[in-house]
Parts: C-alpha cells; structure tokens; sequence
C-alpha cells in the first residue's frame, strides 16, 4: 500500500498533472519531500504564491491539462487566492494542494500559527473559488475523495482544492482509483447537434466564435474541421485569443467591436446565426461595443449547456458536442471561406523615432516571421491590447479576469509547459508586482524574452480617467536589475534601438532577456485606443 504522499502524487500524475509550482512551509514540509524523493512530477519552487498560482494556472491553459499549486496552510494559501480566483473565473483548472495543521494538533485547542480565525476559514474561503473540495483528514476515505476532486477538476476544467494534513502524509492508503467520464446521454447531444447544424446551414451569414472552452476541452482541430465542413469563418474574442493557431488561414481575427478590424466586426455583428463556443459572456469580450447579441439568433455551448434561441440542452461536454456535430454534418469541404484572415503590420522602420506600443507588436512580427513564433504570455494593461496586433500566435493573458502581475509567472509556467523559449509582454506597473519572479529562471535554465512597457505609469488607468496624476509611476530602471537576477537588460527609446535589442535577445540563449522599452506617457496601442473609445462609447460616457 502506497502512503497519502505517495497515492496522491500517483493520482496527480494519472491525470494529467505534468508540473508542479510551489512555495513550502511547516504545514506541507511532509508532502514537498514526497514530491521530491518520488520524483513522480517535476517540481519548482517560487518566490511569492501568487506567482506559484499564476504559473500553475499559465501551464495548464498552455498543455490543456490539469496543473498543481502546493502552498502551506494560511500565509501561503491565502496568497494564493487571487490567482485562484482568475483561474475559476477564466475555466483553468488548476488543483490547490494545501498542507494543513495535523489531525492531532488540530484536537490540542491551541491557536496555530497562520490561523486567521478558524480551522475551517481557509477551505471555507476557498470552496467559493473552485468546484470540488476535499479534505484528507480521514486515510480510509481519502483516496476516493482525490479521485473524486480530480474527476471534477477535469470534467469541469475548474479549479479544485485539496488539505493535506501534515501528520497524515505518511499514513497507508489504498491507491486511487480513477473515477470513469461522466455518462452522458448520446441522444440528447444528437438532438442538439441536429438543432444546431440546422440553424447553421440555413443561415445566410453564420459564424463561429471560439473562447477558452475550446482550448480547454482540447476541441481546436475538430472546431477547425467542422468549420470547414460548413464553410463558416471562425472569429476568436479577446479572451479567445491564441486558439487555433495550428491552422493559420482560418482564423479571421479576433472580436473587439469597434476596437477591432471592421470586417471581424461585421462578420460578428451583422451574422445571422453567431454559433458561440466555449464563449464567456463578459463584458471584455462582448461590451466594448453597443451591438447586442440576439439571443433569439444565438447558439451558445458553454460549461456543458447549449442555448439555441429560448432553448436549453443541458449535458452537452464541448467534445462530444463536437463529434455529433462532424457525424452529422454534411460531408465535403469548403476551400473558400467568407473574409479572409485581417492581415498584421510587419517591417519595423529602424530609425530614430520614439518607440510606440504598436510599434513593440510590428517588430515582434518581424522577429516571428524571422526565427518562428513564440509562446506568449501577456499581462493586464496595454500590452495586451498591442498584442492583439501580433499575428495570431498561442498567447495566455487573463483577458476577462484582468489580474495584474500575471505576465512574468505565466511565462515561466509557459517555459515549463511547452519546453520552447517564451515571450512575454508586460506593463511597468505590473512588473512592479511580480518581475522579481525572473529571478528564478536561472536555476531552472529558463531564458524568457521579456519586453517591459514602461510608459513610467498605470496607463490604461489614465486612458479612462486623463485627469487624475495617481495613474504618474516613478522610474525604476528595470533594464539595471536584469543582471542582479541573473539576465540581461536593455533600455531603449527609439525604434531603431528596440529592433537592435530584440534581434539580439533573439540570438542570446541561456539568460533571459529584458527589453526595457521606453514609452511616452499618454501614447497607448492603436487598439487600446479604440477600445477605450469604444468602451466608453458603449456605456454612454
Ligand atoms: C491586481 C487595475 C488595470 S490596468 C492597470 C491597473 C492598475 C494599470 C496597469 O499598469 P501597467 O500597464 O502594468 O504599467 P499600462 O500599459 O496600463 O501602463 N490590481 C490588479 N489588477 C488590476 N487589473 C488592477 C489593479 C488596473
Ligand atoms: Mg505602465
């Protein structure tokens, strides 16, 4: 029989589990050395848990497979909710392990350390942010609760919490016996498939939108097939961004109403049939514009329900949904699909101009044409919206959540995930909260491109509200701390410098590479523009 350490680092792996981010404490000291000694899934440490949440988080959204975050009781997971907060809120099913005051002190009657007002504070605040909790307190029942919390994780693709007391790591368990899919009812999902492929194929203008569900559920390369099957062009939204990239030529681009290409807009808003999968309703996505969705035309397949118009299927997961739509619909594929792919700037003039955050998007486009895309990983601010300028490339950033601090801990969650060289694209104010994170890439032999919009203040703050001085940051000179952290820094102002510097970085393996680059105040993205406009349009401000 395997020890509680041993069965759930087993049940980890079983499904899915490929890393593990954490930060220790006396509460999970026990359960960090049997991830050590077991060598079962490969480990890193952090330095803050917010990092450790936002790692876990940006490799499970890249390999679309569960992720682990193991944290000590209190101080650590406490820290960590935020990040577990964006993840329930943006469907990344990442599984919270939480060492925990043993059995037997927990009967002492003291106050613990890290306690905030109960034993029970701490699962009680966390049972609000992920689908499923169990806590190991009992050998007998604890490999049928992992499986259980794991099952839910997977099936969900939420977070999920797990307690490990302390003096239980060691204490003989049977194996966890993984739970089977969940059964669902093939004629129902037939039903719904036939109900669908009908409204599609009589509309005059039907389109496809993707969202993170589709990434989660693994469905890309079947959403790109059925829509070539019936000749409907696929338009990702905001937080969409960075799916099927496998099949370049179908992606028209990215929803963003007025803040996007007109043509993506119209193929949105004047469809006749918007068929929304995986879609999150949220107001980044879909409130930047005035154009409302007519419920009555729309079909949404979303956390395993489809709406069509006022009806309801419930027990429809995105992949069986999938493969009922590919055996129904109609056979043969369309070659020409309506729109075309919205073309992106490339050819940075290397001269002596300041540098503008679309300018940062153009030469990223020139350095991907050059040496092959790279994984991005993208924080809050306007460094998102300038990436909405890069070509279609896998991208992580919390889009709707919106959490800064994000960018720097993903992208060493990306290098682990996907093995290739990450880039990623953050805001001065956000590497404030979480760029010293960079420090760790030395030892595990991570060597980012890092690209630092420092416009020396919280600019998307300041293009809602111009008035206000607060949004004004101070000068930290990020490029001078890179080498403290074991990288290399540049700083650069003009756009013939920042080609320089980037086709260096490009050619520098072994340390990661920060590209500090100078920013005007007041100058934002030609899309944050747009969307600032169109925000506020839409709201009638
Ligand atoms: C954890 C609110 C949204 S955007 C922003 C703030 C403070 C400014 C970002 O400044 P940065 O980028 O990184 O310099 P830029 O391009 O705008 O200059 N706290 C958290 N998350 C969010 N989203 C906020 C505050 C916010
Ligand atoms: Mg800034």
């Amino acid at each position: 029989m395997p020890d509680l350490g041993h069965a759930l680092l087993d049940a980890l792996a079983a499904h899915g589990a490929r890393e593990i981010f954490g930060i220790p404490g006396d509460f999970v000291l026990p359960f960090f050395k049997s991830i050590e000694e077991s060598g079962r899934v490969p480990f890193y440490t952090l330095s803050h848990e917010p990092a450790v949440g936002f790692a876990a988080d940006a490799a499970a959204r890249f390999h679309a497979d569960i992720s682990v975050a193991v944290v000590t009781w209190g101080a650590g997971a406490f820290n960590l909710v935020n990040a577990v907060a964006g993840a329930y809120a943006e469907r990344v099913p990442v599984v919270v392990i939480s060492g925990a005051p043993g059995v037997r002190e927990r009967a002492a009657g003291w106050k613990l350390h890290h306690m905030a007002r109960t034993l029970e504070s701490q699962s009680r605040i966390l049972a609000e942010i992920t689908c499923a909790q169990a806590v190991l307190d009992d050998p007998k029942t604890a490999p049928a609760r992992i499986a259980e919390v794991l099952h839910a994780a997977r099936t969900y693709s939420l977070p999920v919490y797990i307690e490990l007391p302390r003096d239980l790591v060691a204490a003989e368990v049977a194996p966890v016996q993984p739970l089977p899919p969940e059964a669902v009812e093939a004629g129902a999902i037939a039903e719904c498939a036939a109900e669908i492929l009908g409204r599609l194929t009589s509309a005059a203008r039907p389109v496809i939108l993707v969202d993170v569900e589709v990434r989660r559920y693994r469905v890309e390369a079947k959403v790109a097939r059925l829509a070539r099957r019936l000749g409907i062009p696929v338009v990702t939204t905001l937080m969409g961004r960075g799916l099927l990239t496998e099949d370049p030529d179908l992606v028209r681009g990215t929803y963003m109403g007025p803040a996007g290409s007109p043509e993506i807009t119209r193929l949105v808003e004047d469809s006749d049939a918007p068929f929304l999968l995986g879609v999150i309703l949220s107001d980044t996505n879909f409130a930047v514009s005035a154009h409302k969705l007519d419920p009555r035309r729309t079909i949404h397949a979303f956390n395993r329900e489809v709406r069509i118009g006022h009806h309801v299927f419930p027990g429809q997961p995105l992949d069986r949904l999938l493969d009922a739509l590919l055996a129904a619909a109609p056979a043969g594929e369309h070659n020409t699909l309506p729109g075309r792919p919205i073309a992106y700037r490339h050819g940075l003039a290397a001269d002596e101009r300041p540098l503008t955050p679309s300018d940062i998007a153009v030469g990223v486009n020139d350095l991907f044409a050059a040496h092959g895309a790279m994984p991005i990983a993208s924080d809050v601010g306007d460094c998102l919206f300038a990436a909405m300028e890069i070509a279609n490339t896998a991208l992580v950033a919390p889009g709707y959540y919106a959490g800064m601090g994000y960018g720097v801990p993903a992208g060493l969650g990306a290098a682990v995930a996907t093995g290739a060289r990450p880039l990623i694209l953050v805001g001065d104010g956000a590497f404030q909260m979480t760029g010293f994170e960079l420090g760790n890439c030395r030892r595990y032999g991570w060597d980012p491109i890092v690209i630092v919009f420092n416009n020396r203040g919280w600019e998307m703050l300041r293009a809602f509200q111009p008035e206000s001085k607060f949004n004004d940051l101070d000068d930290w000179n990020f490029a001078r701390i890179a080498d403290t952290l074991g990288g290399e820094g540049q700083r650069v102002a003009a756009r013939a410098e920042f080609k320089a510097a980037l086709d260096q970085a490009a050619e520098r393996r072994g340390r990661f590479q920060l590209i500090e680059a100078m920013l005007p105040r007041g100058v934002t993205s030609d899309t944050l523009g747009r969307f600032v406009a169109g925000f506020k349009a839409a709201r009638g401000v």
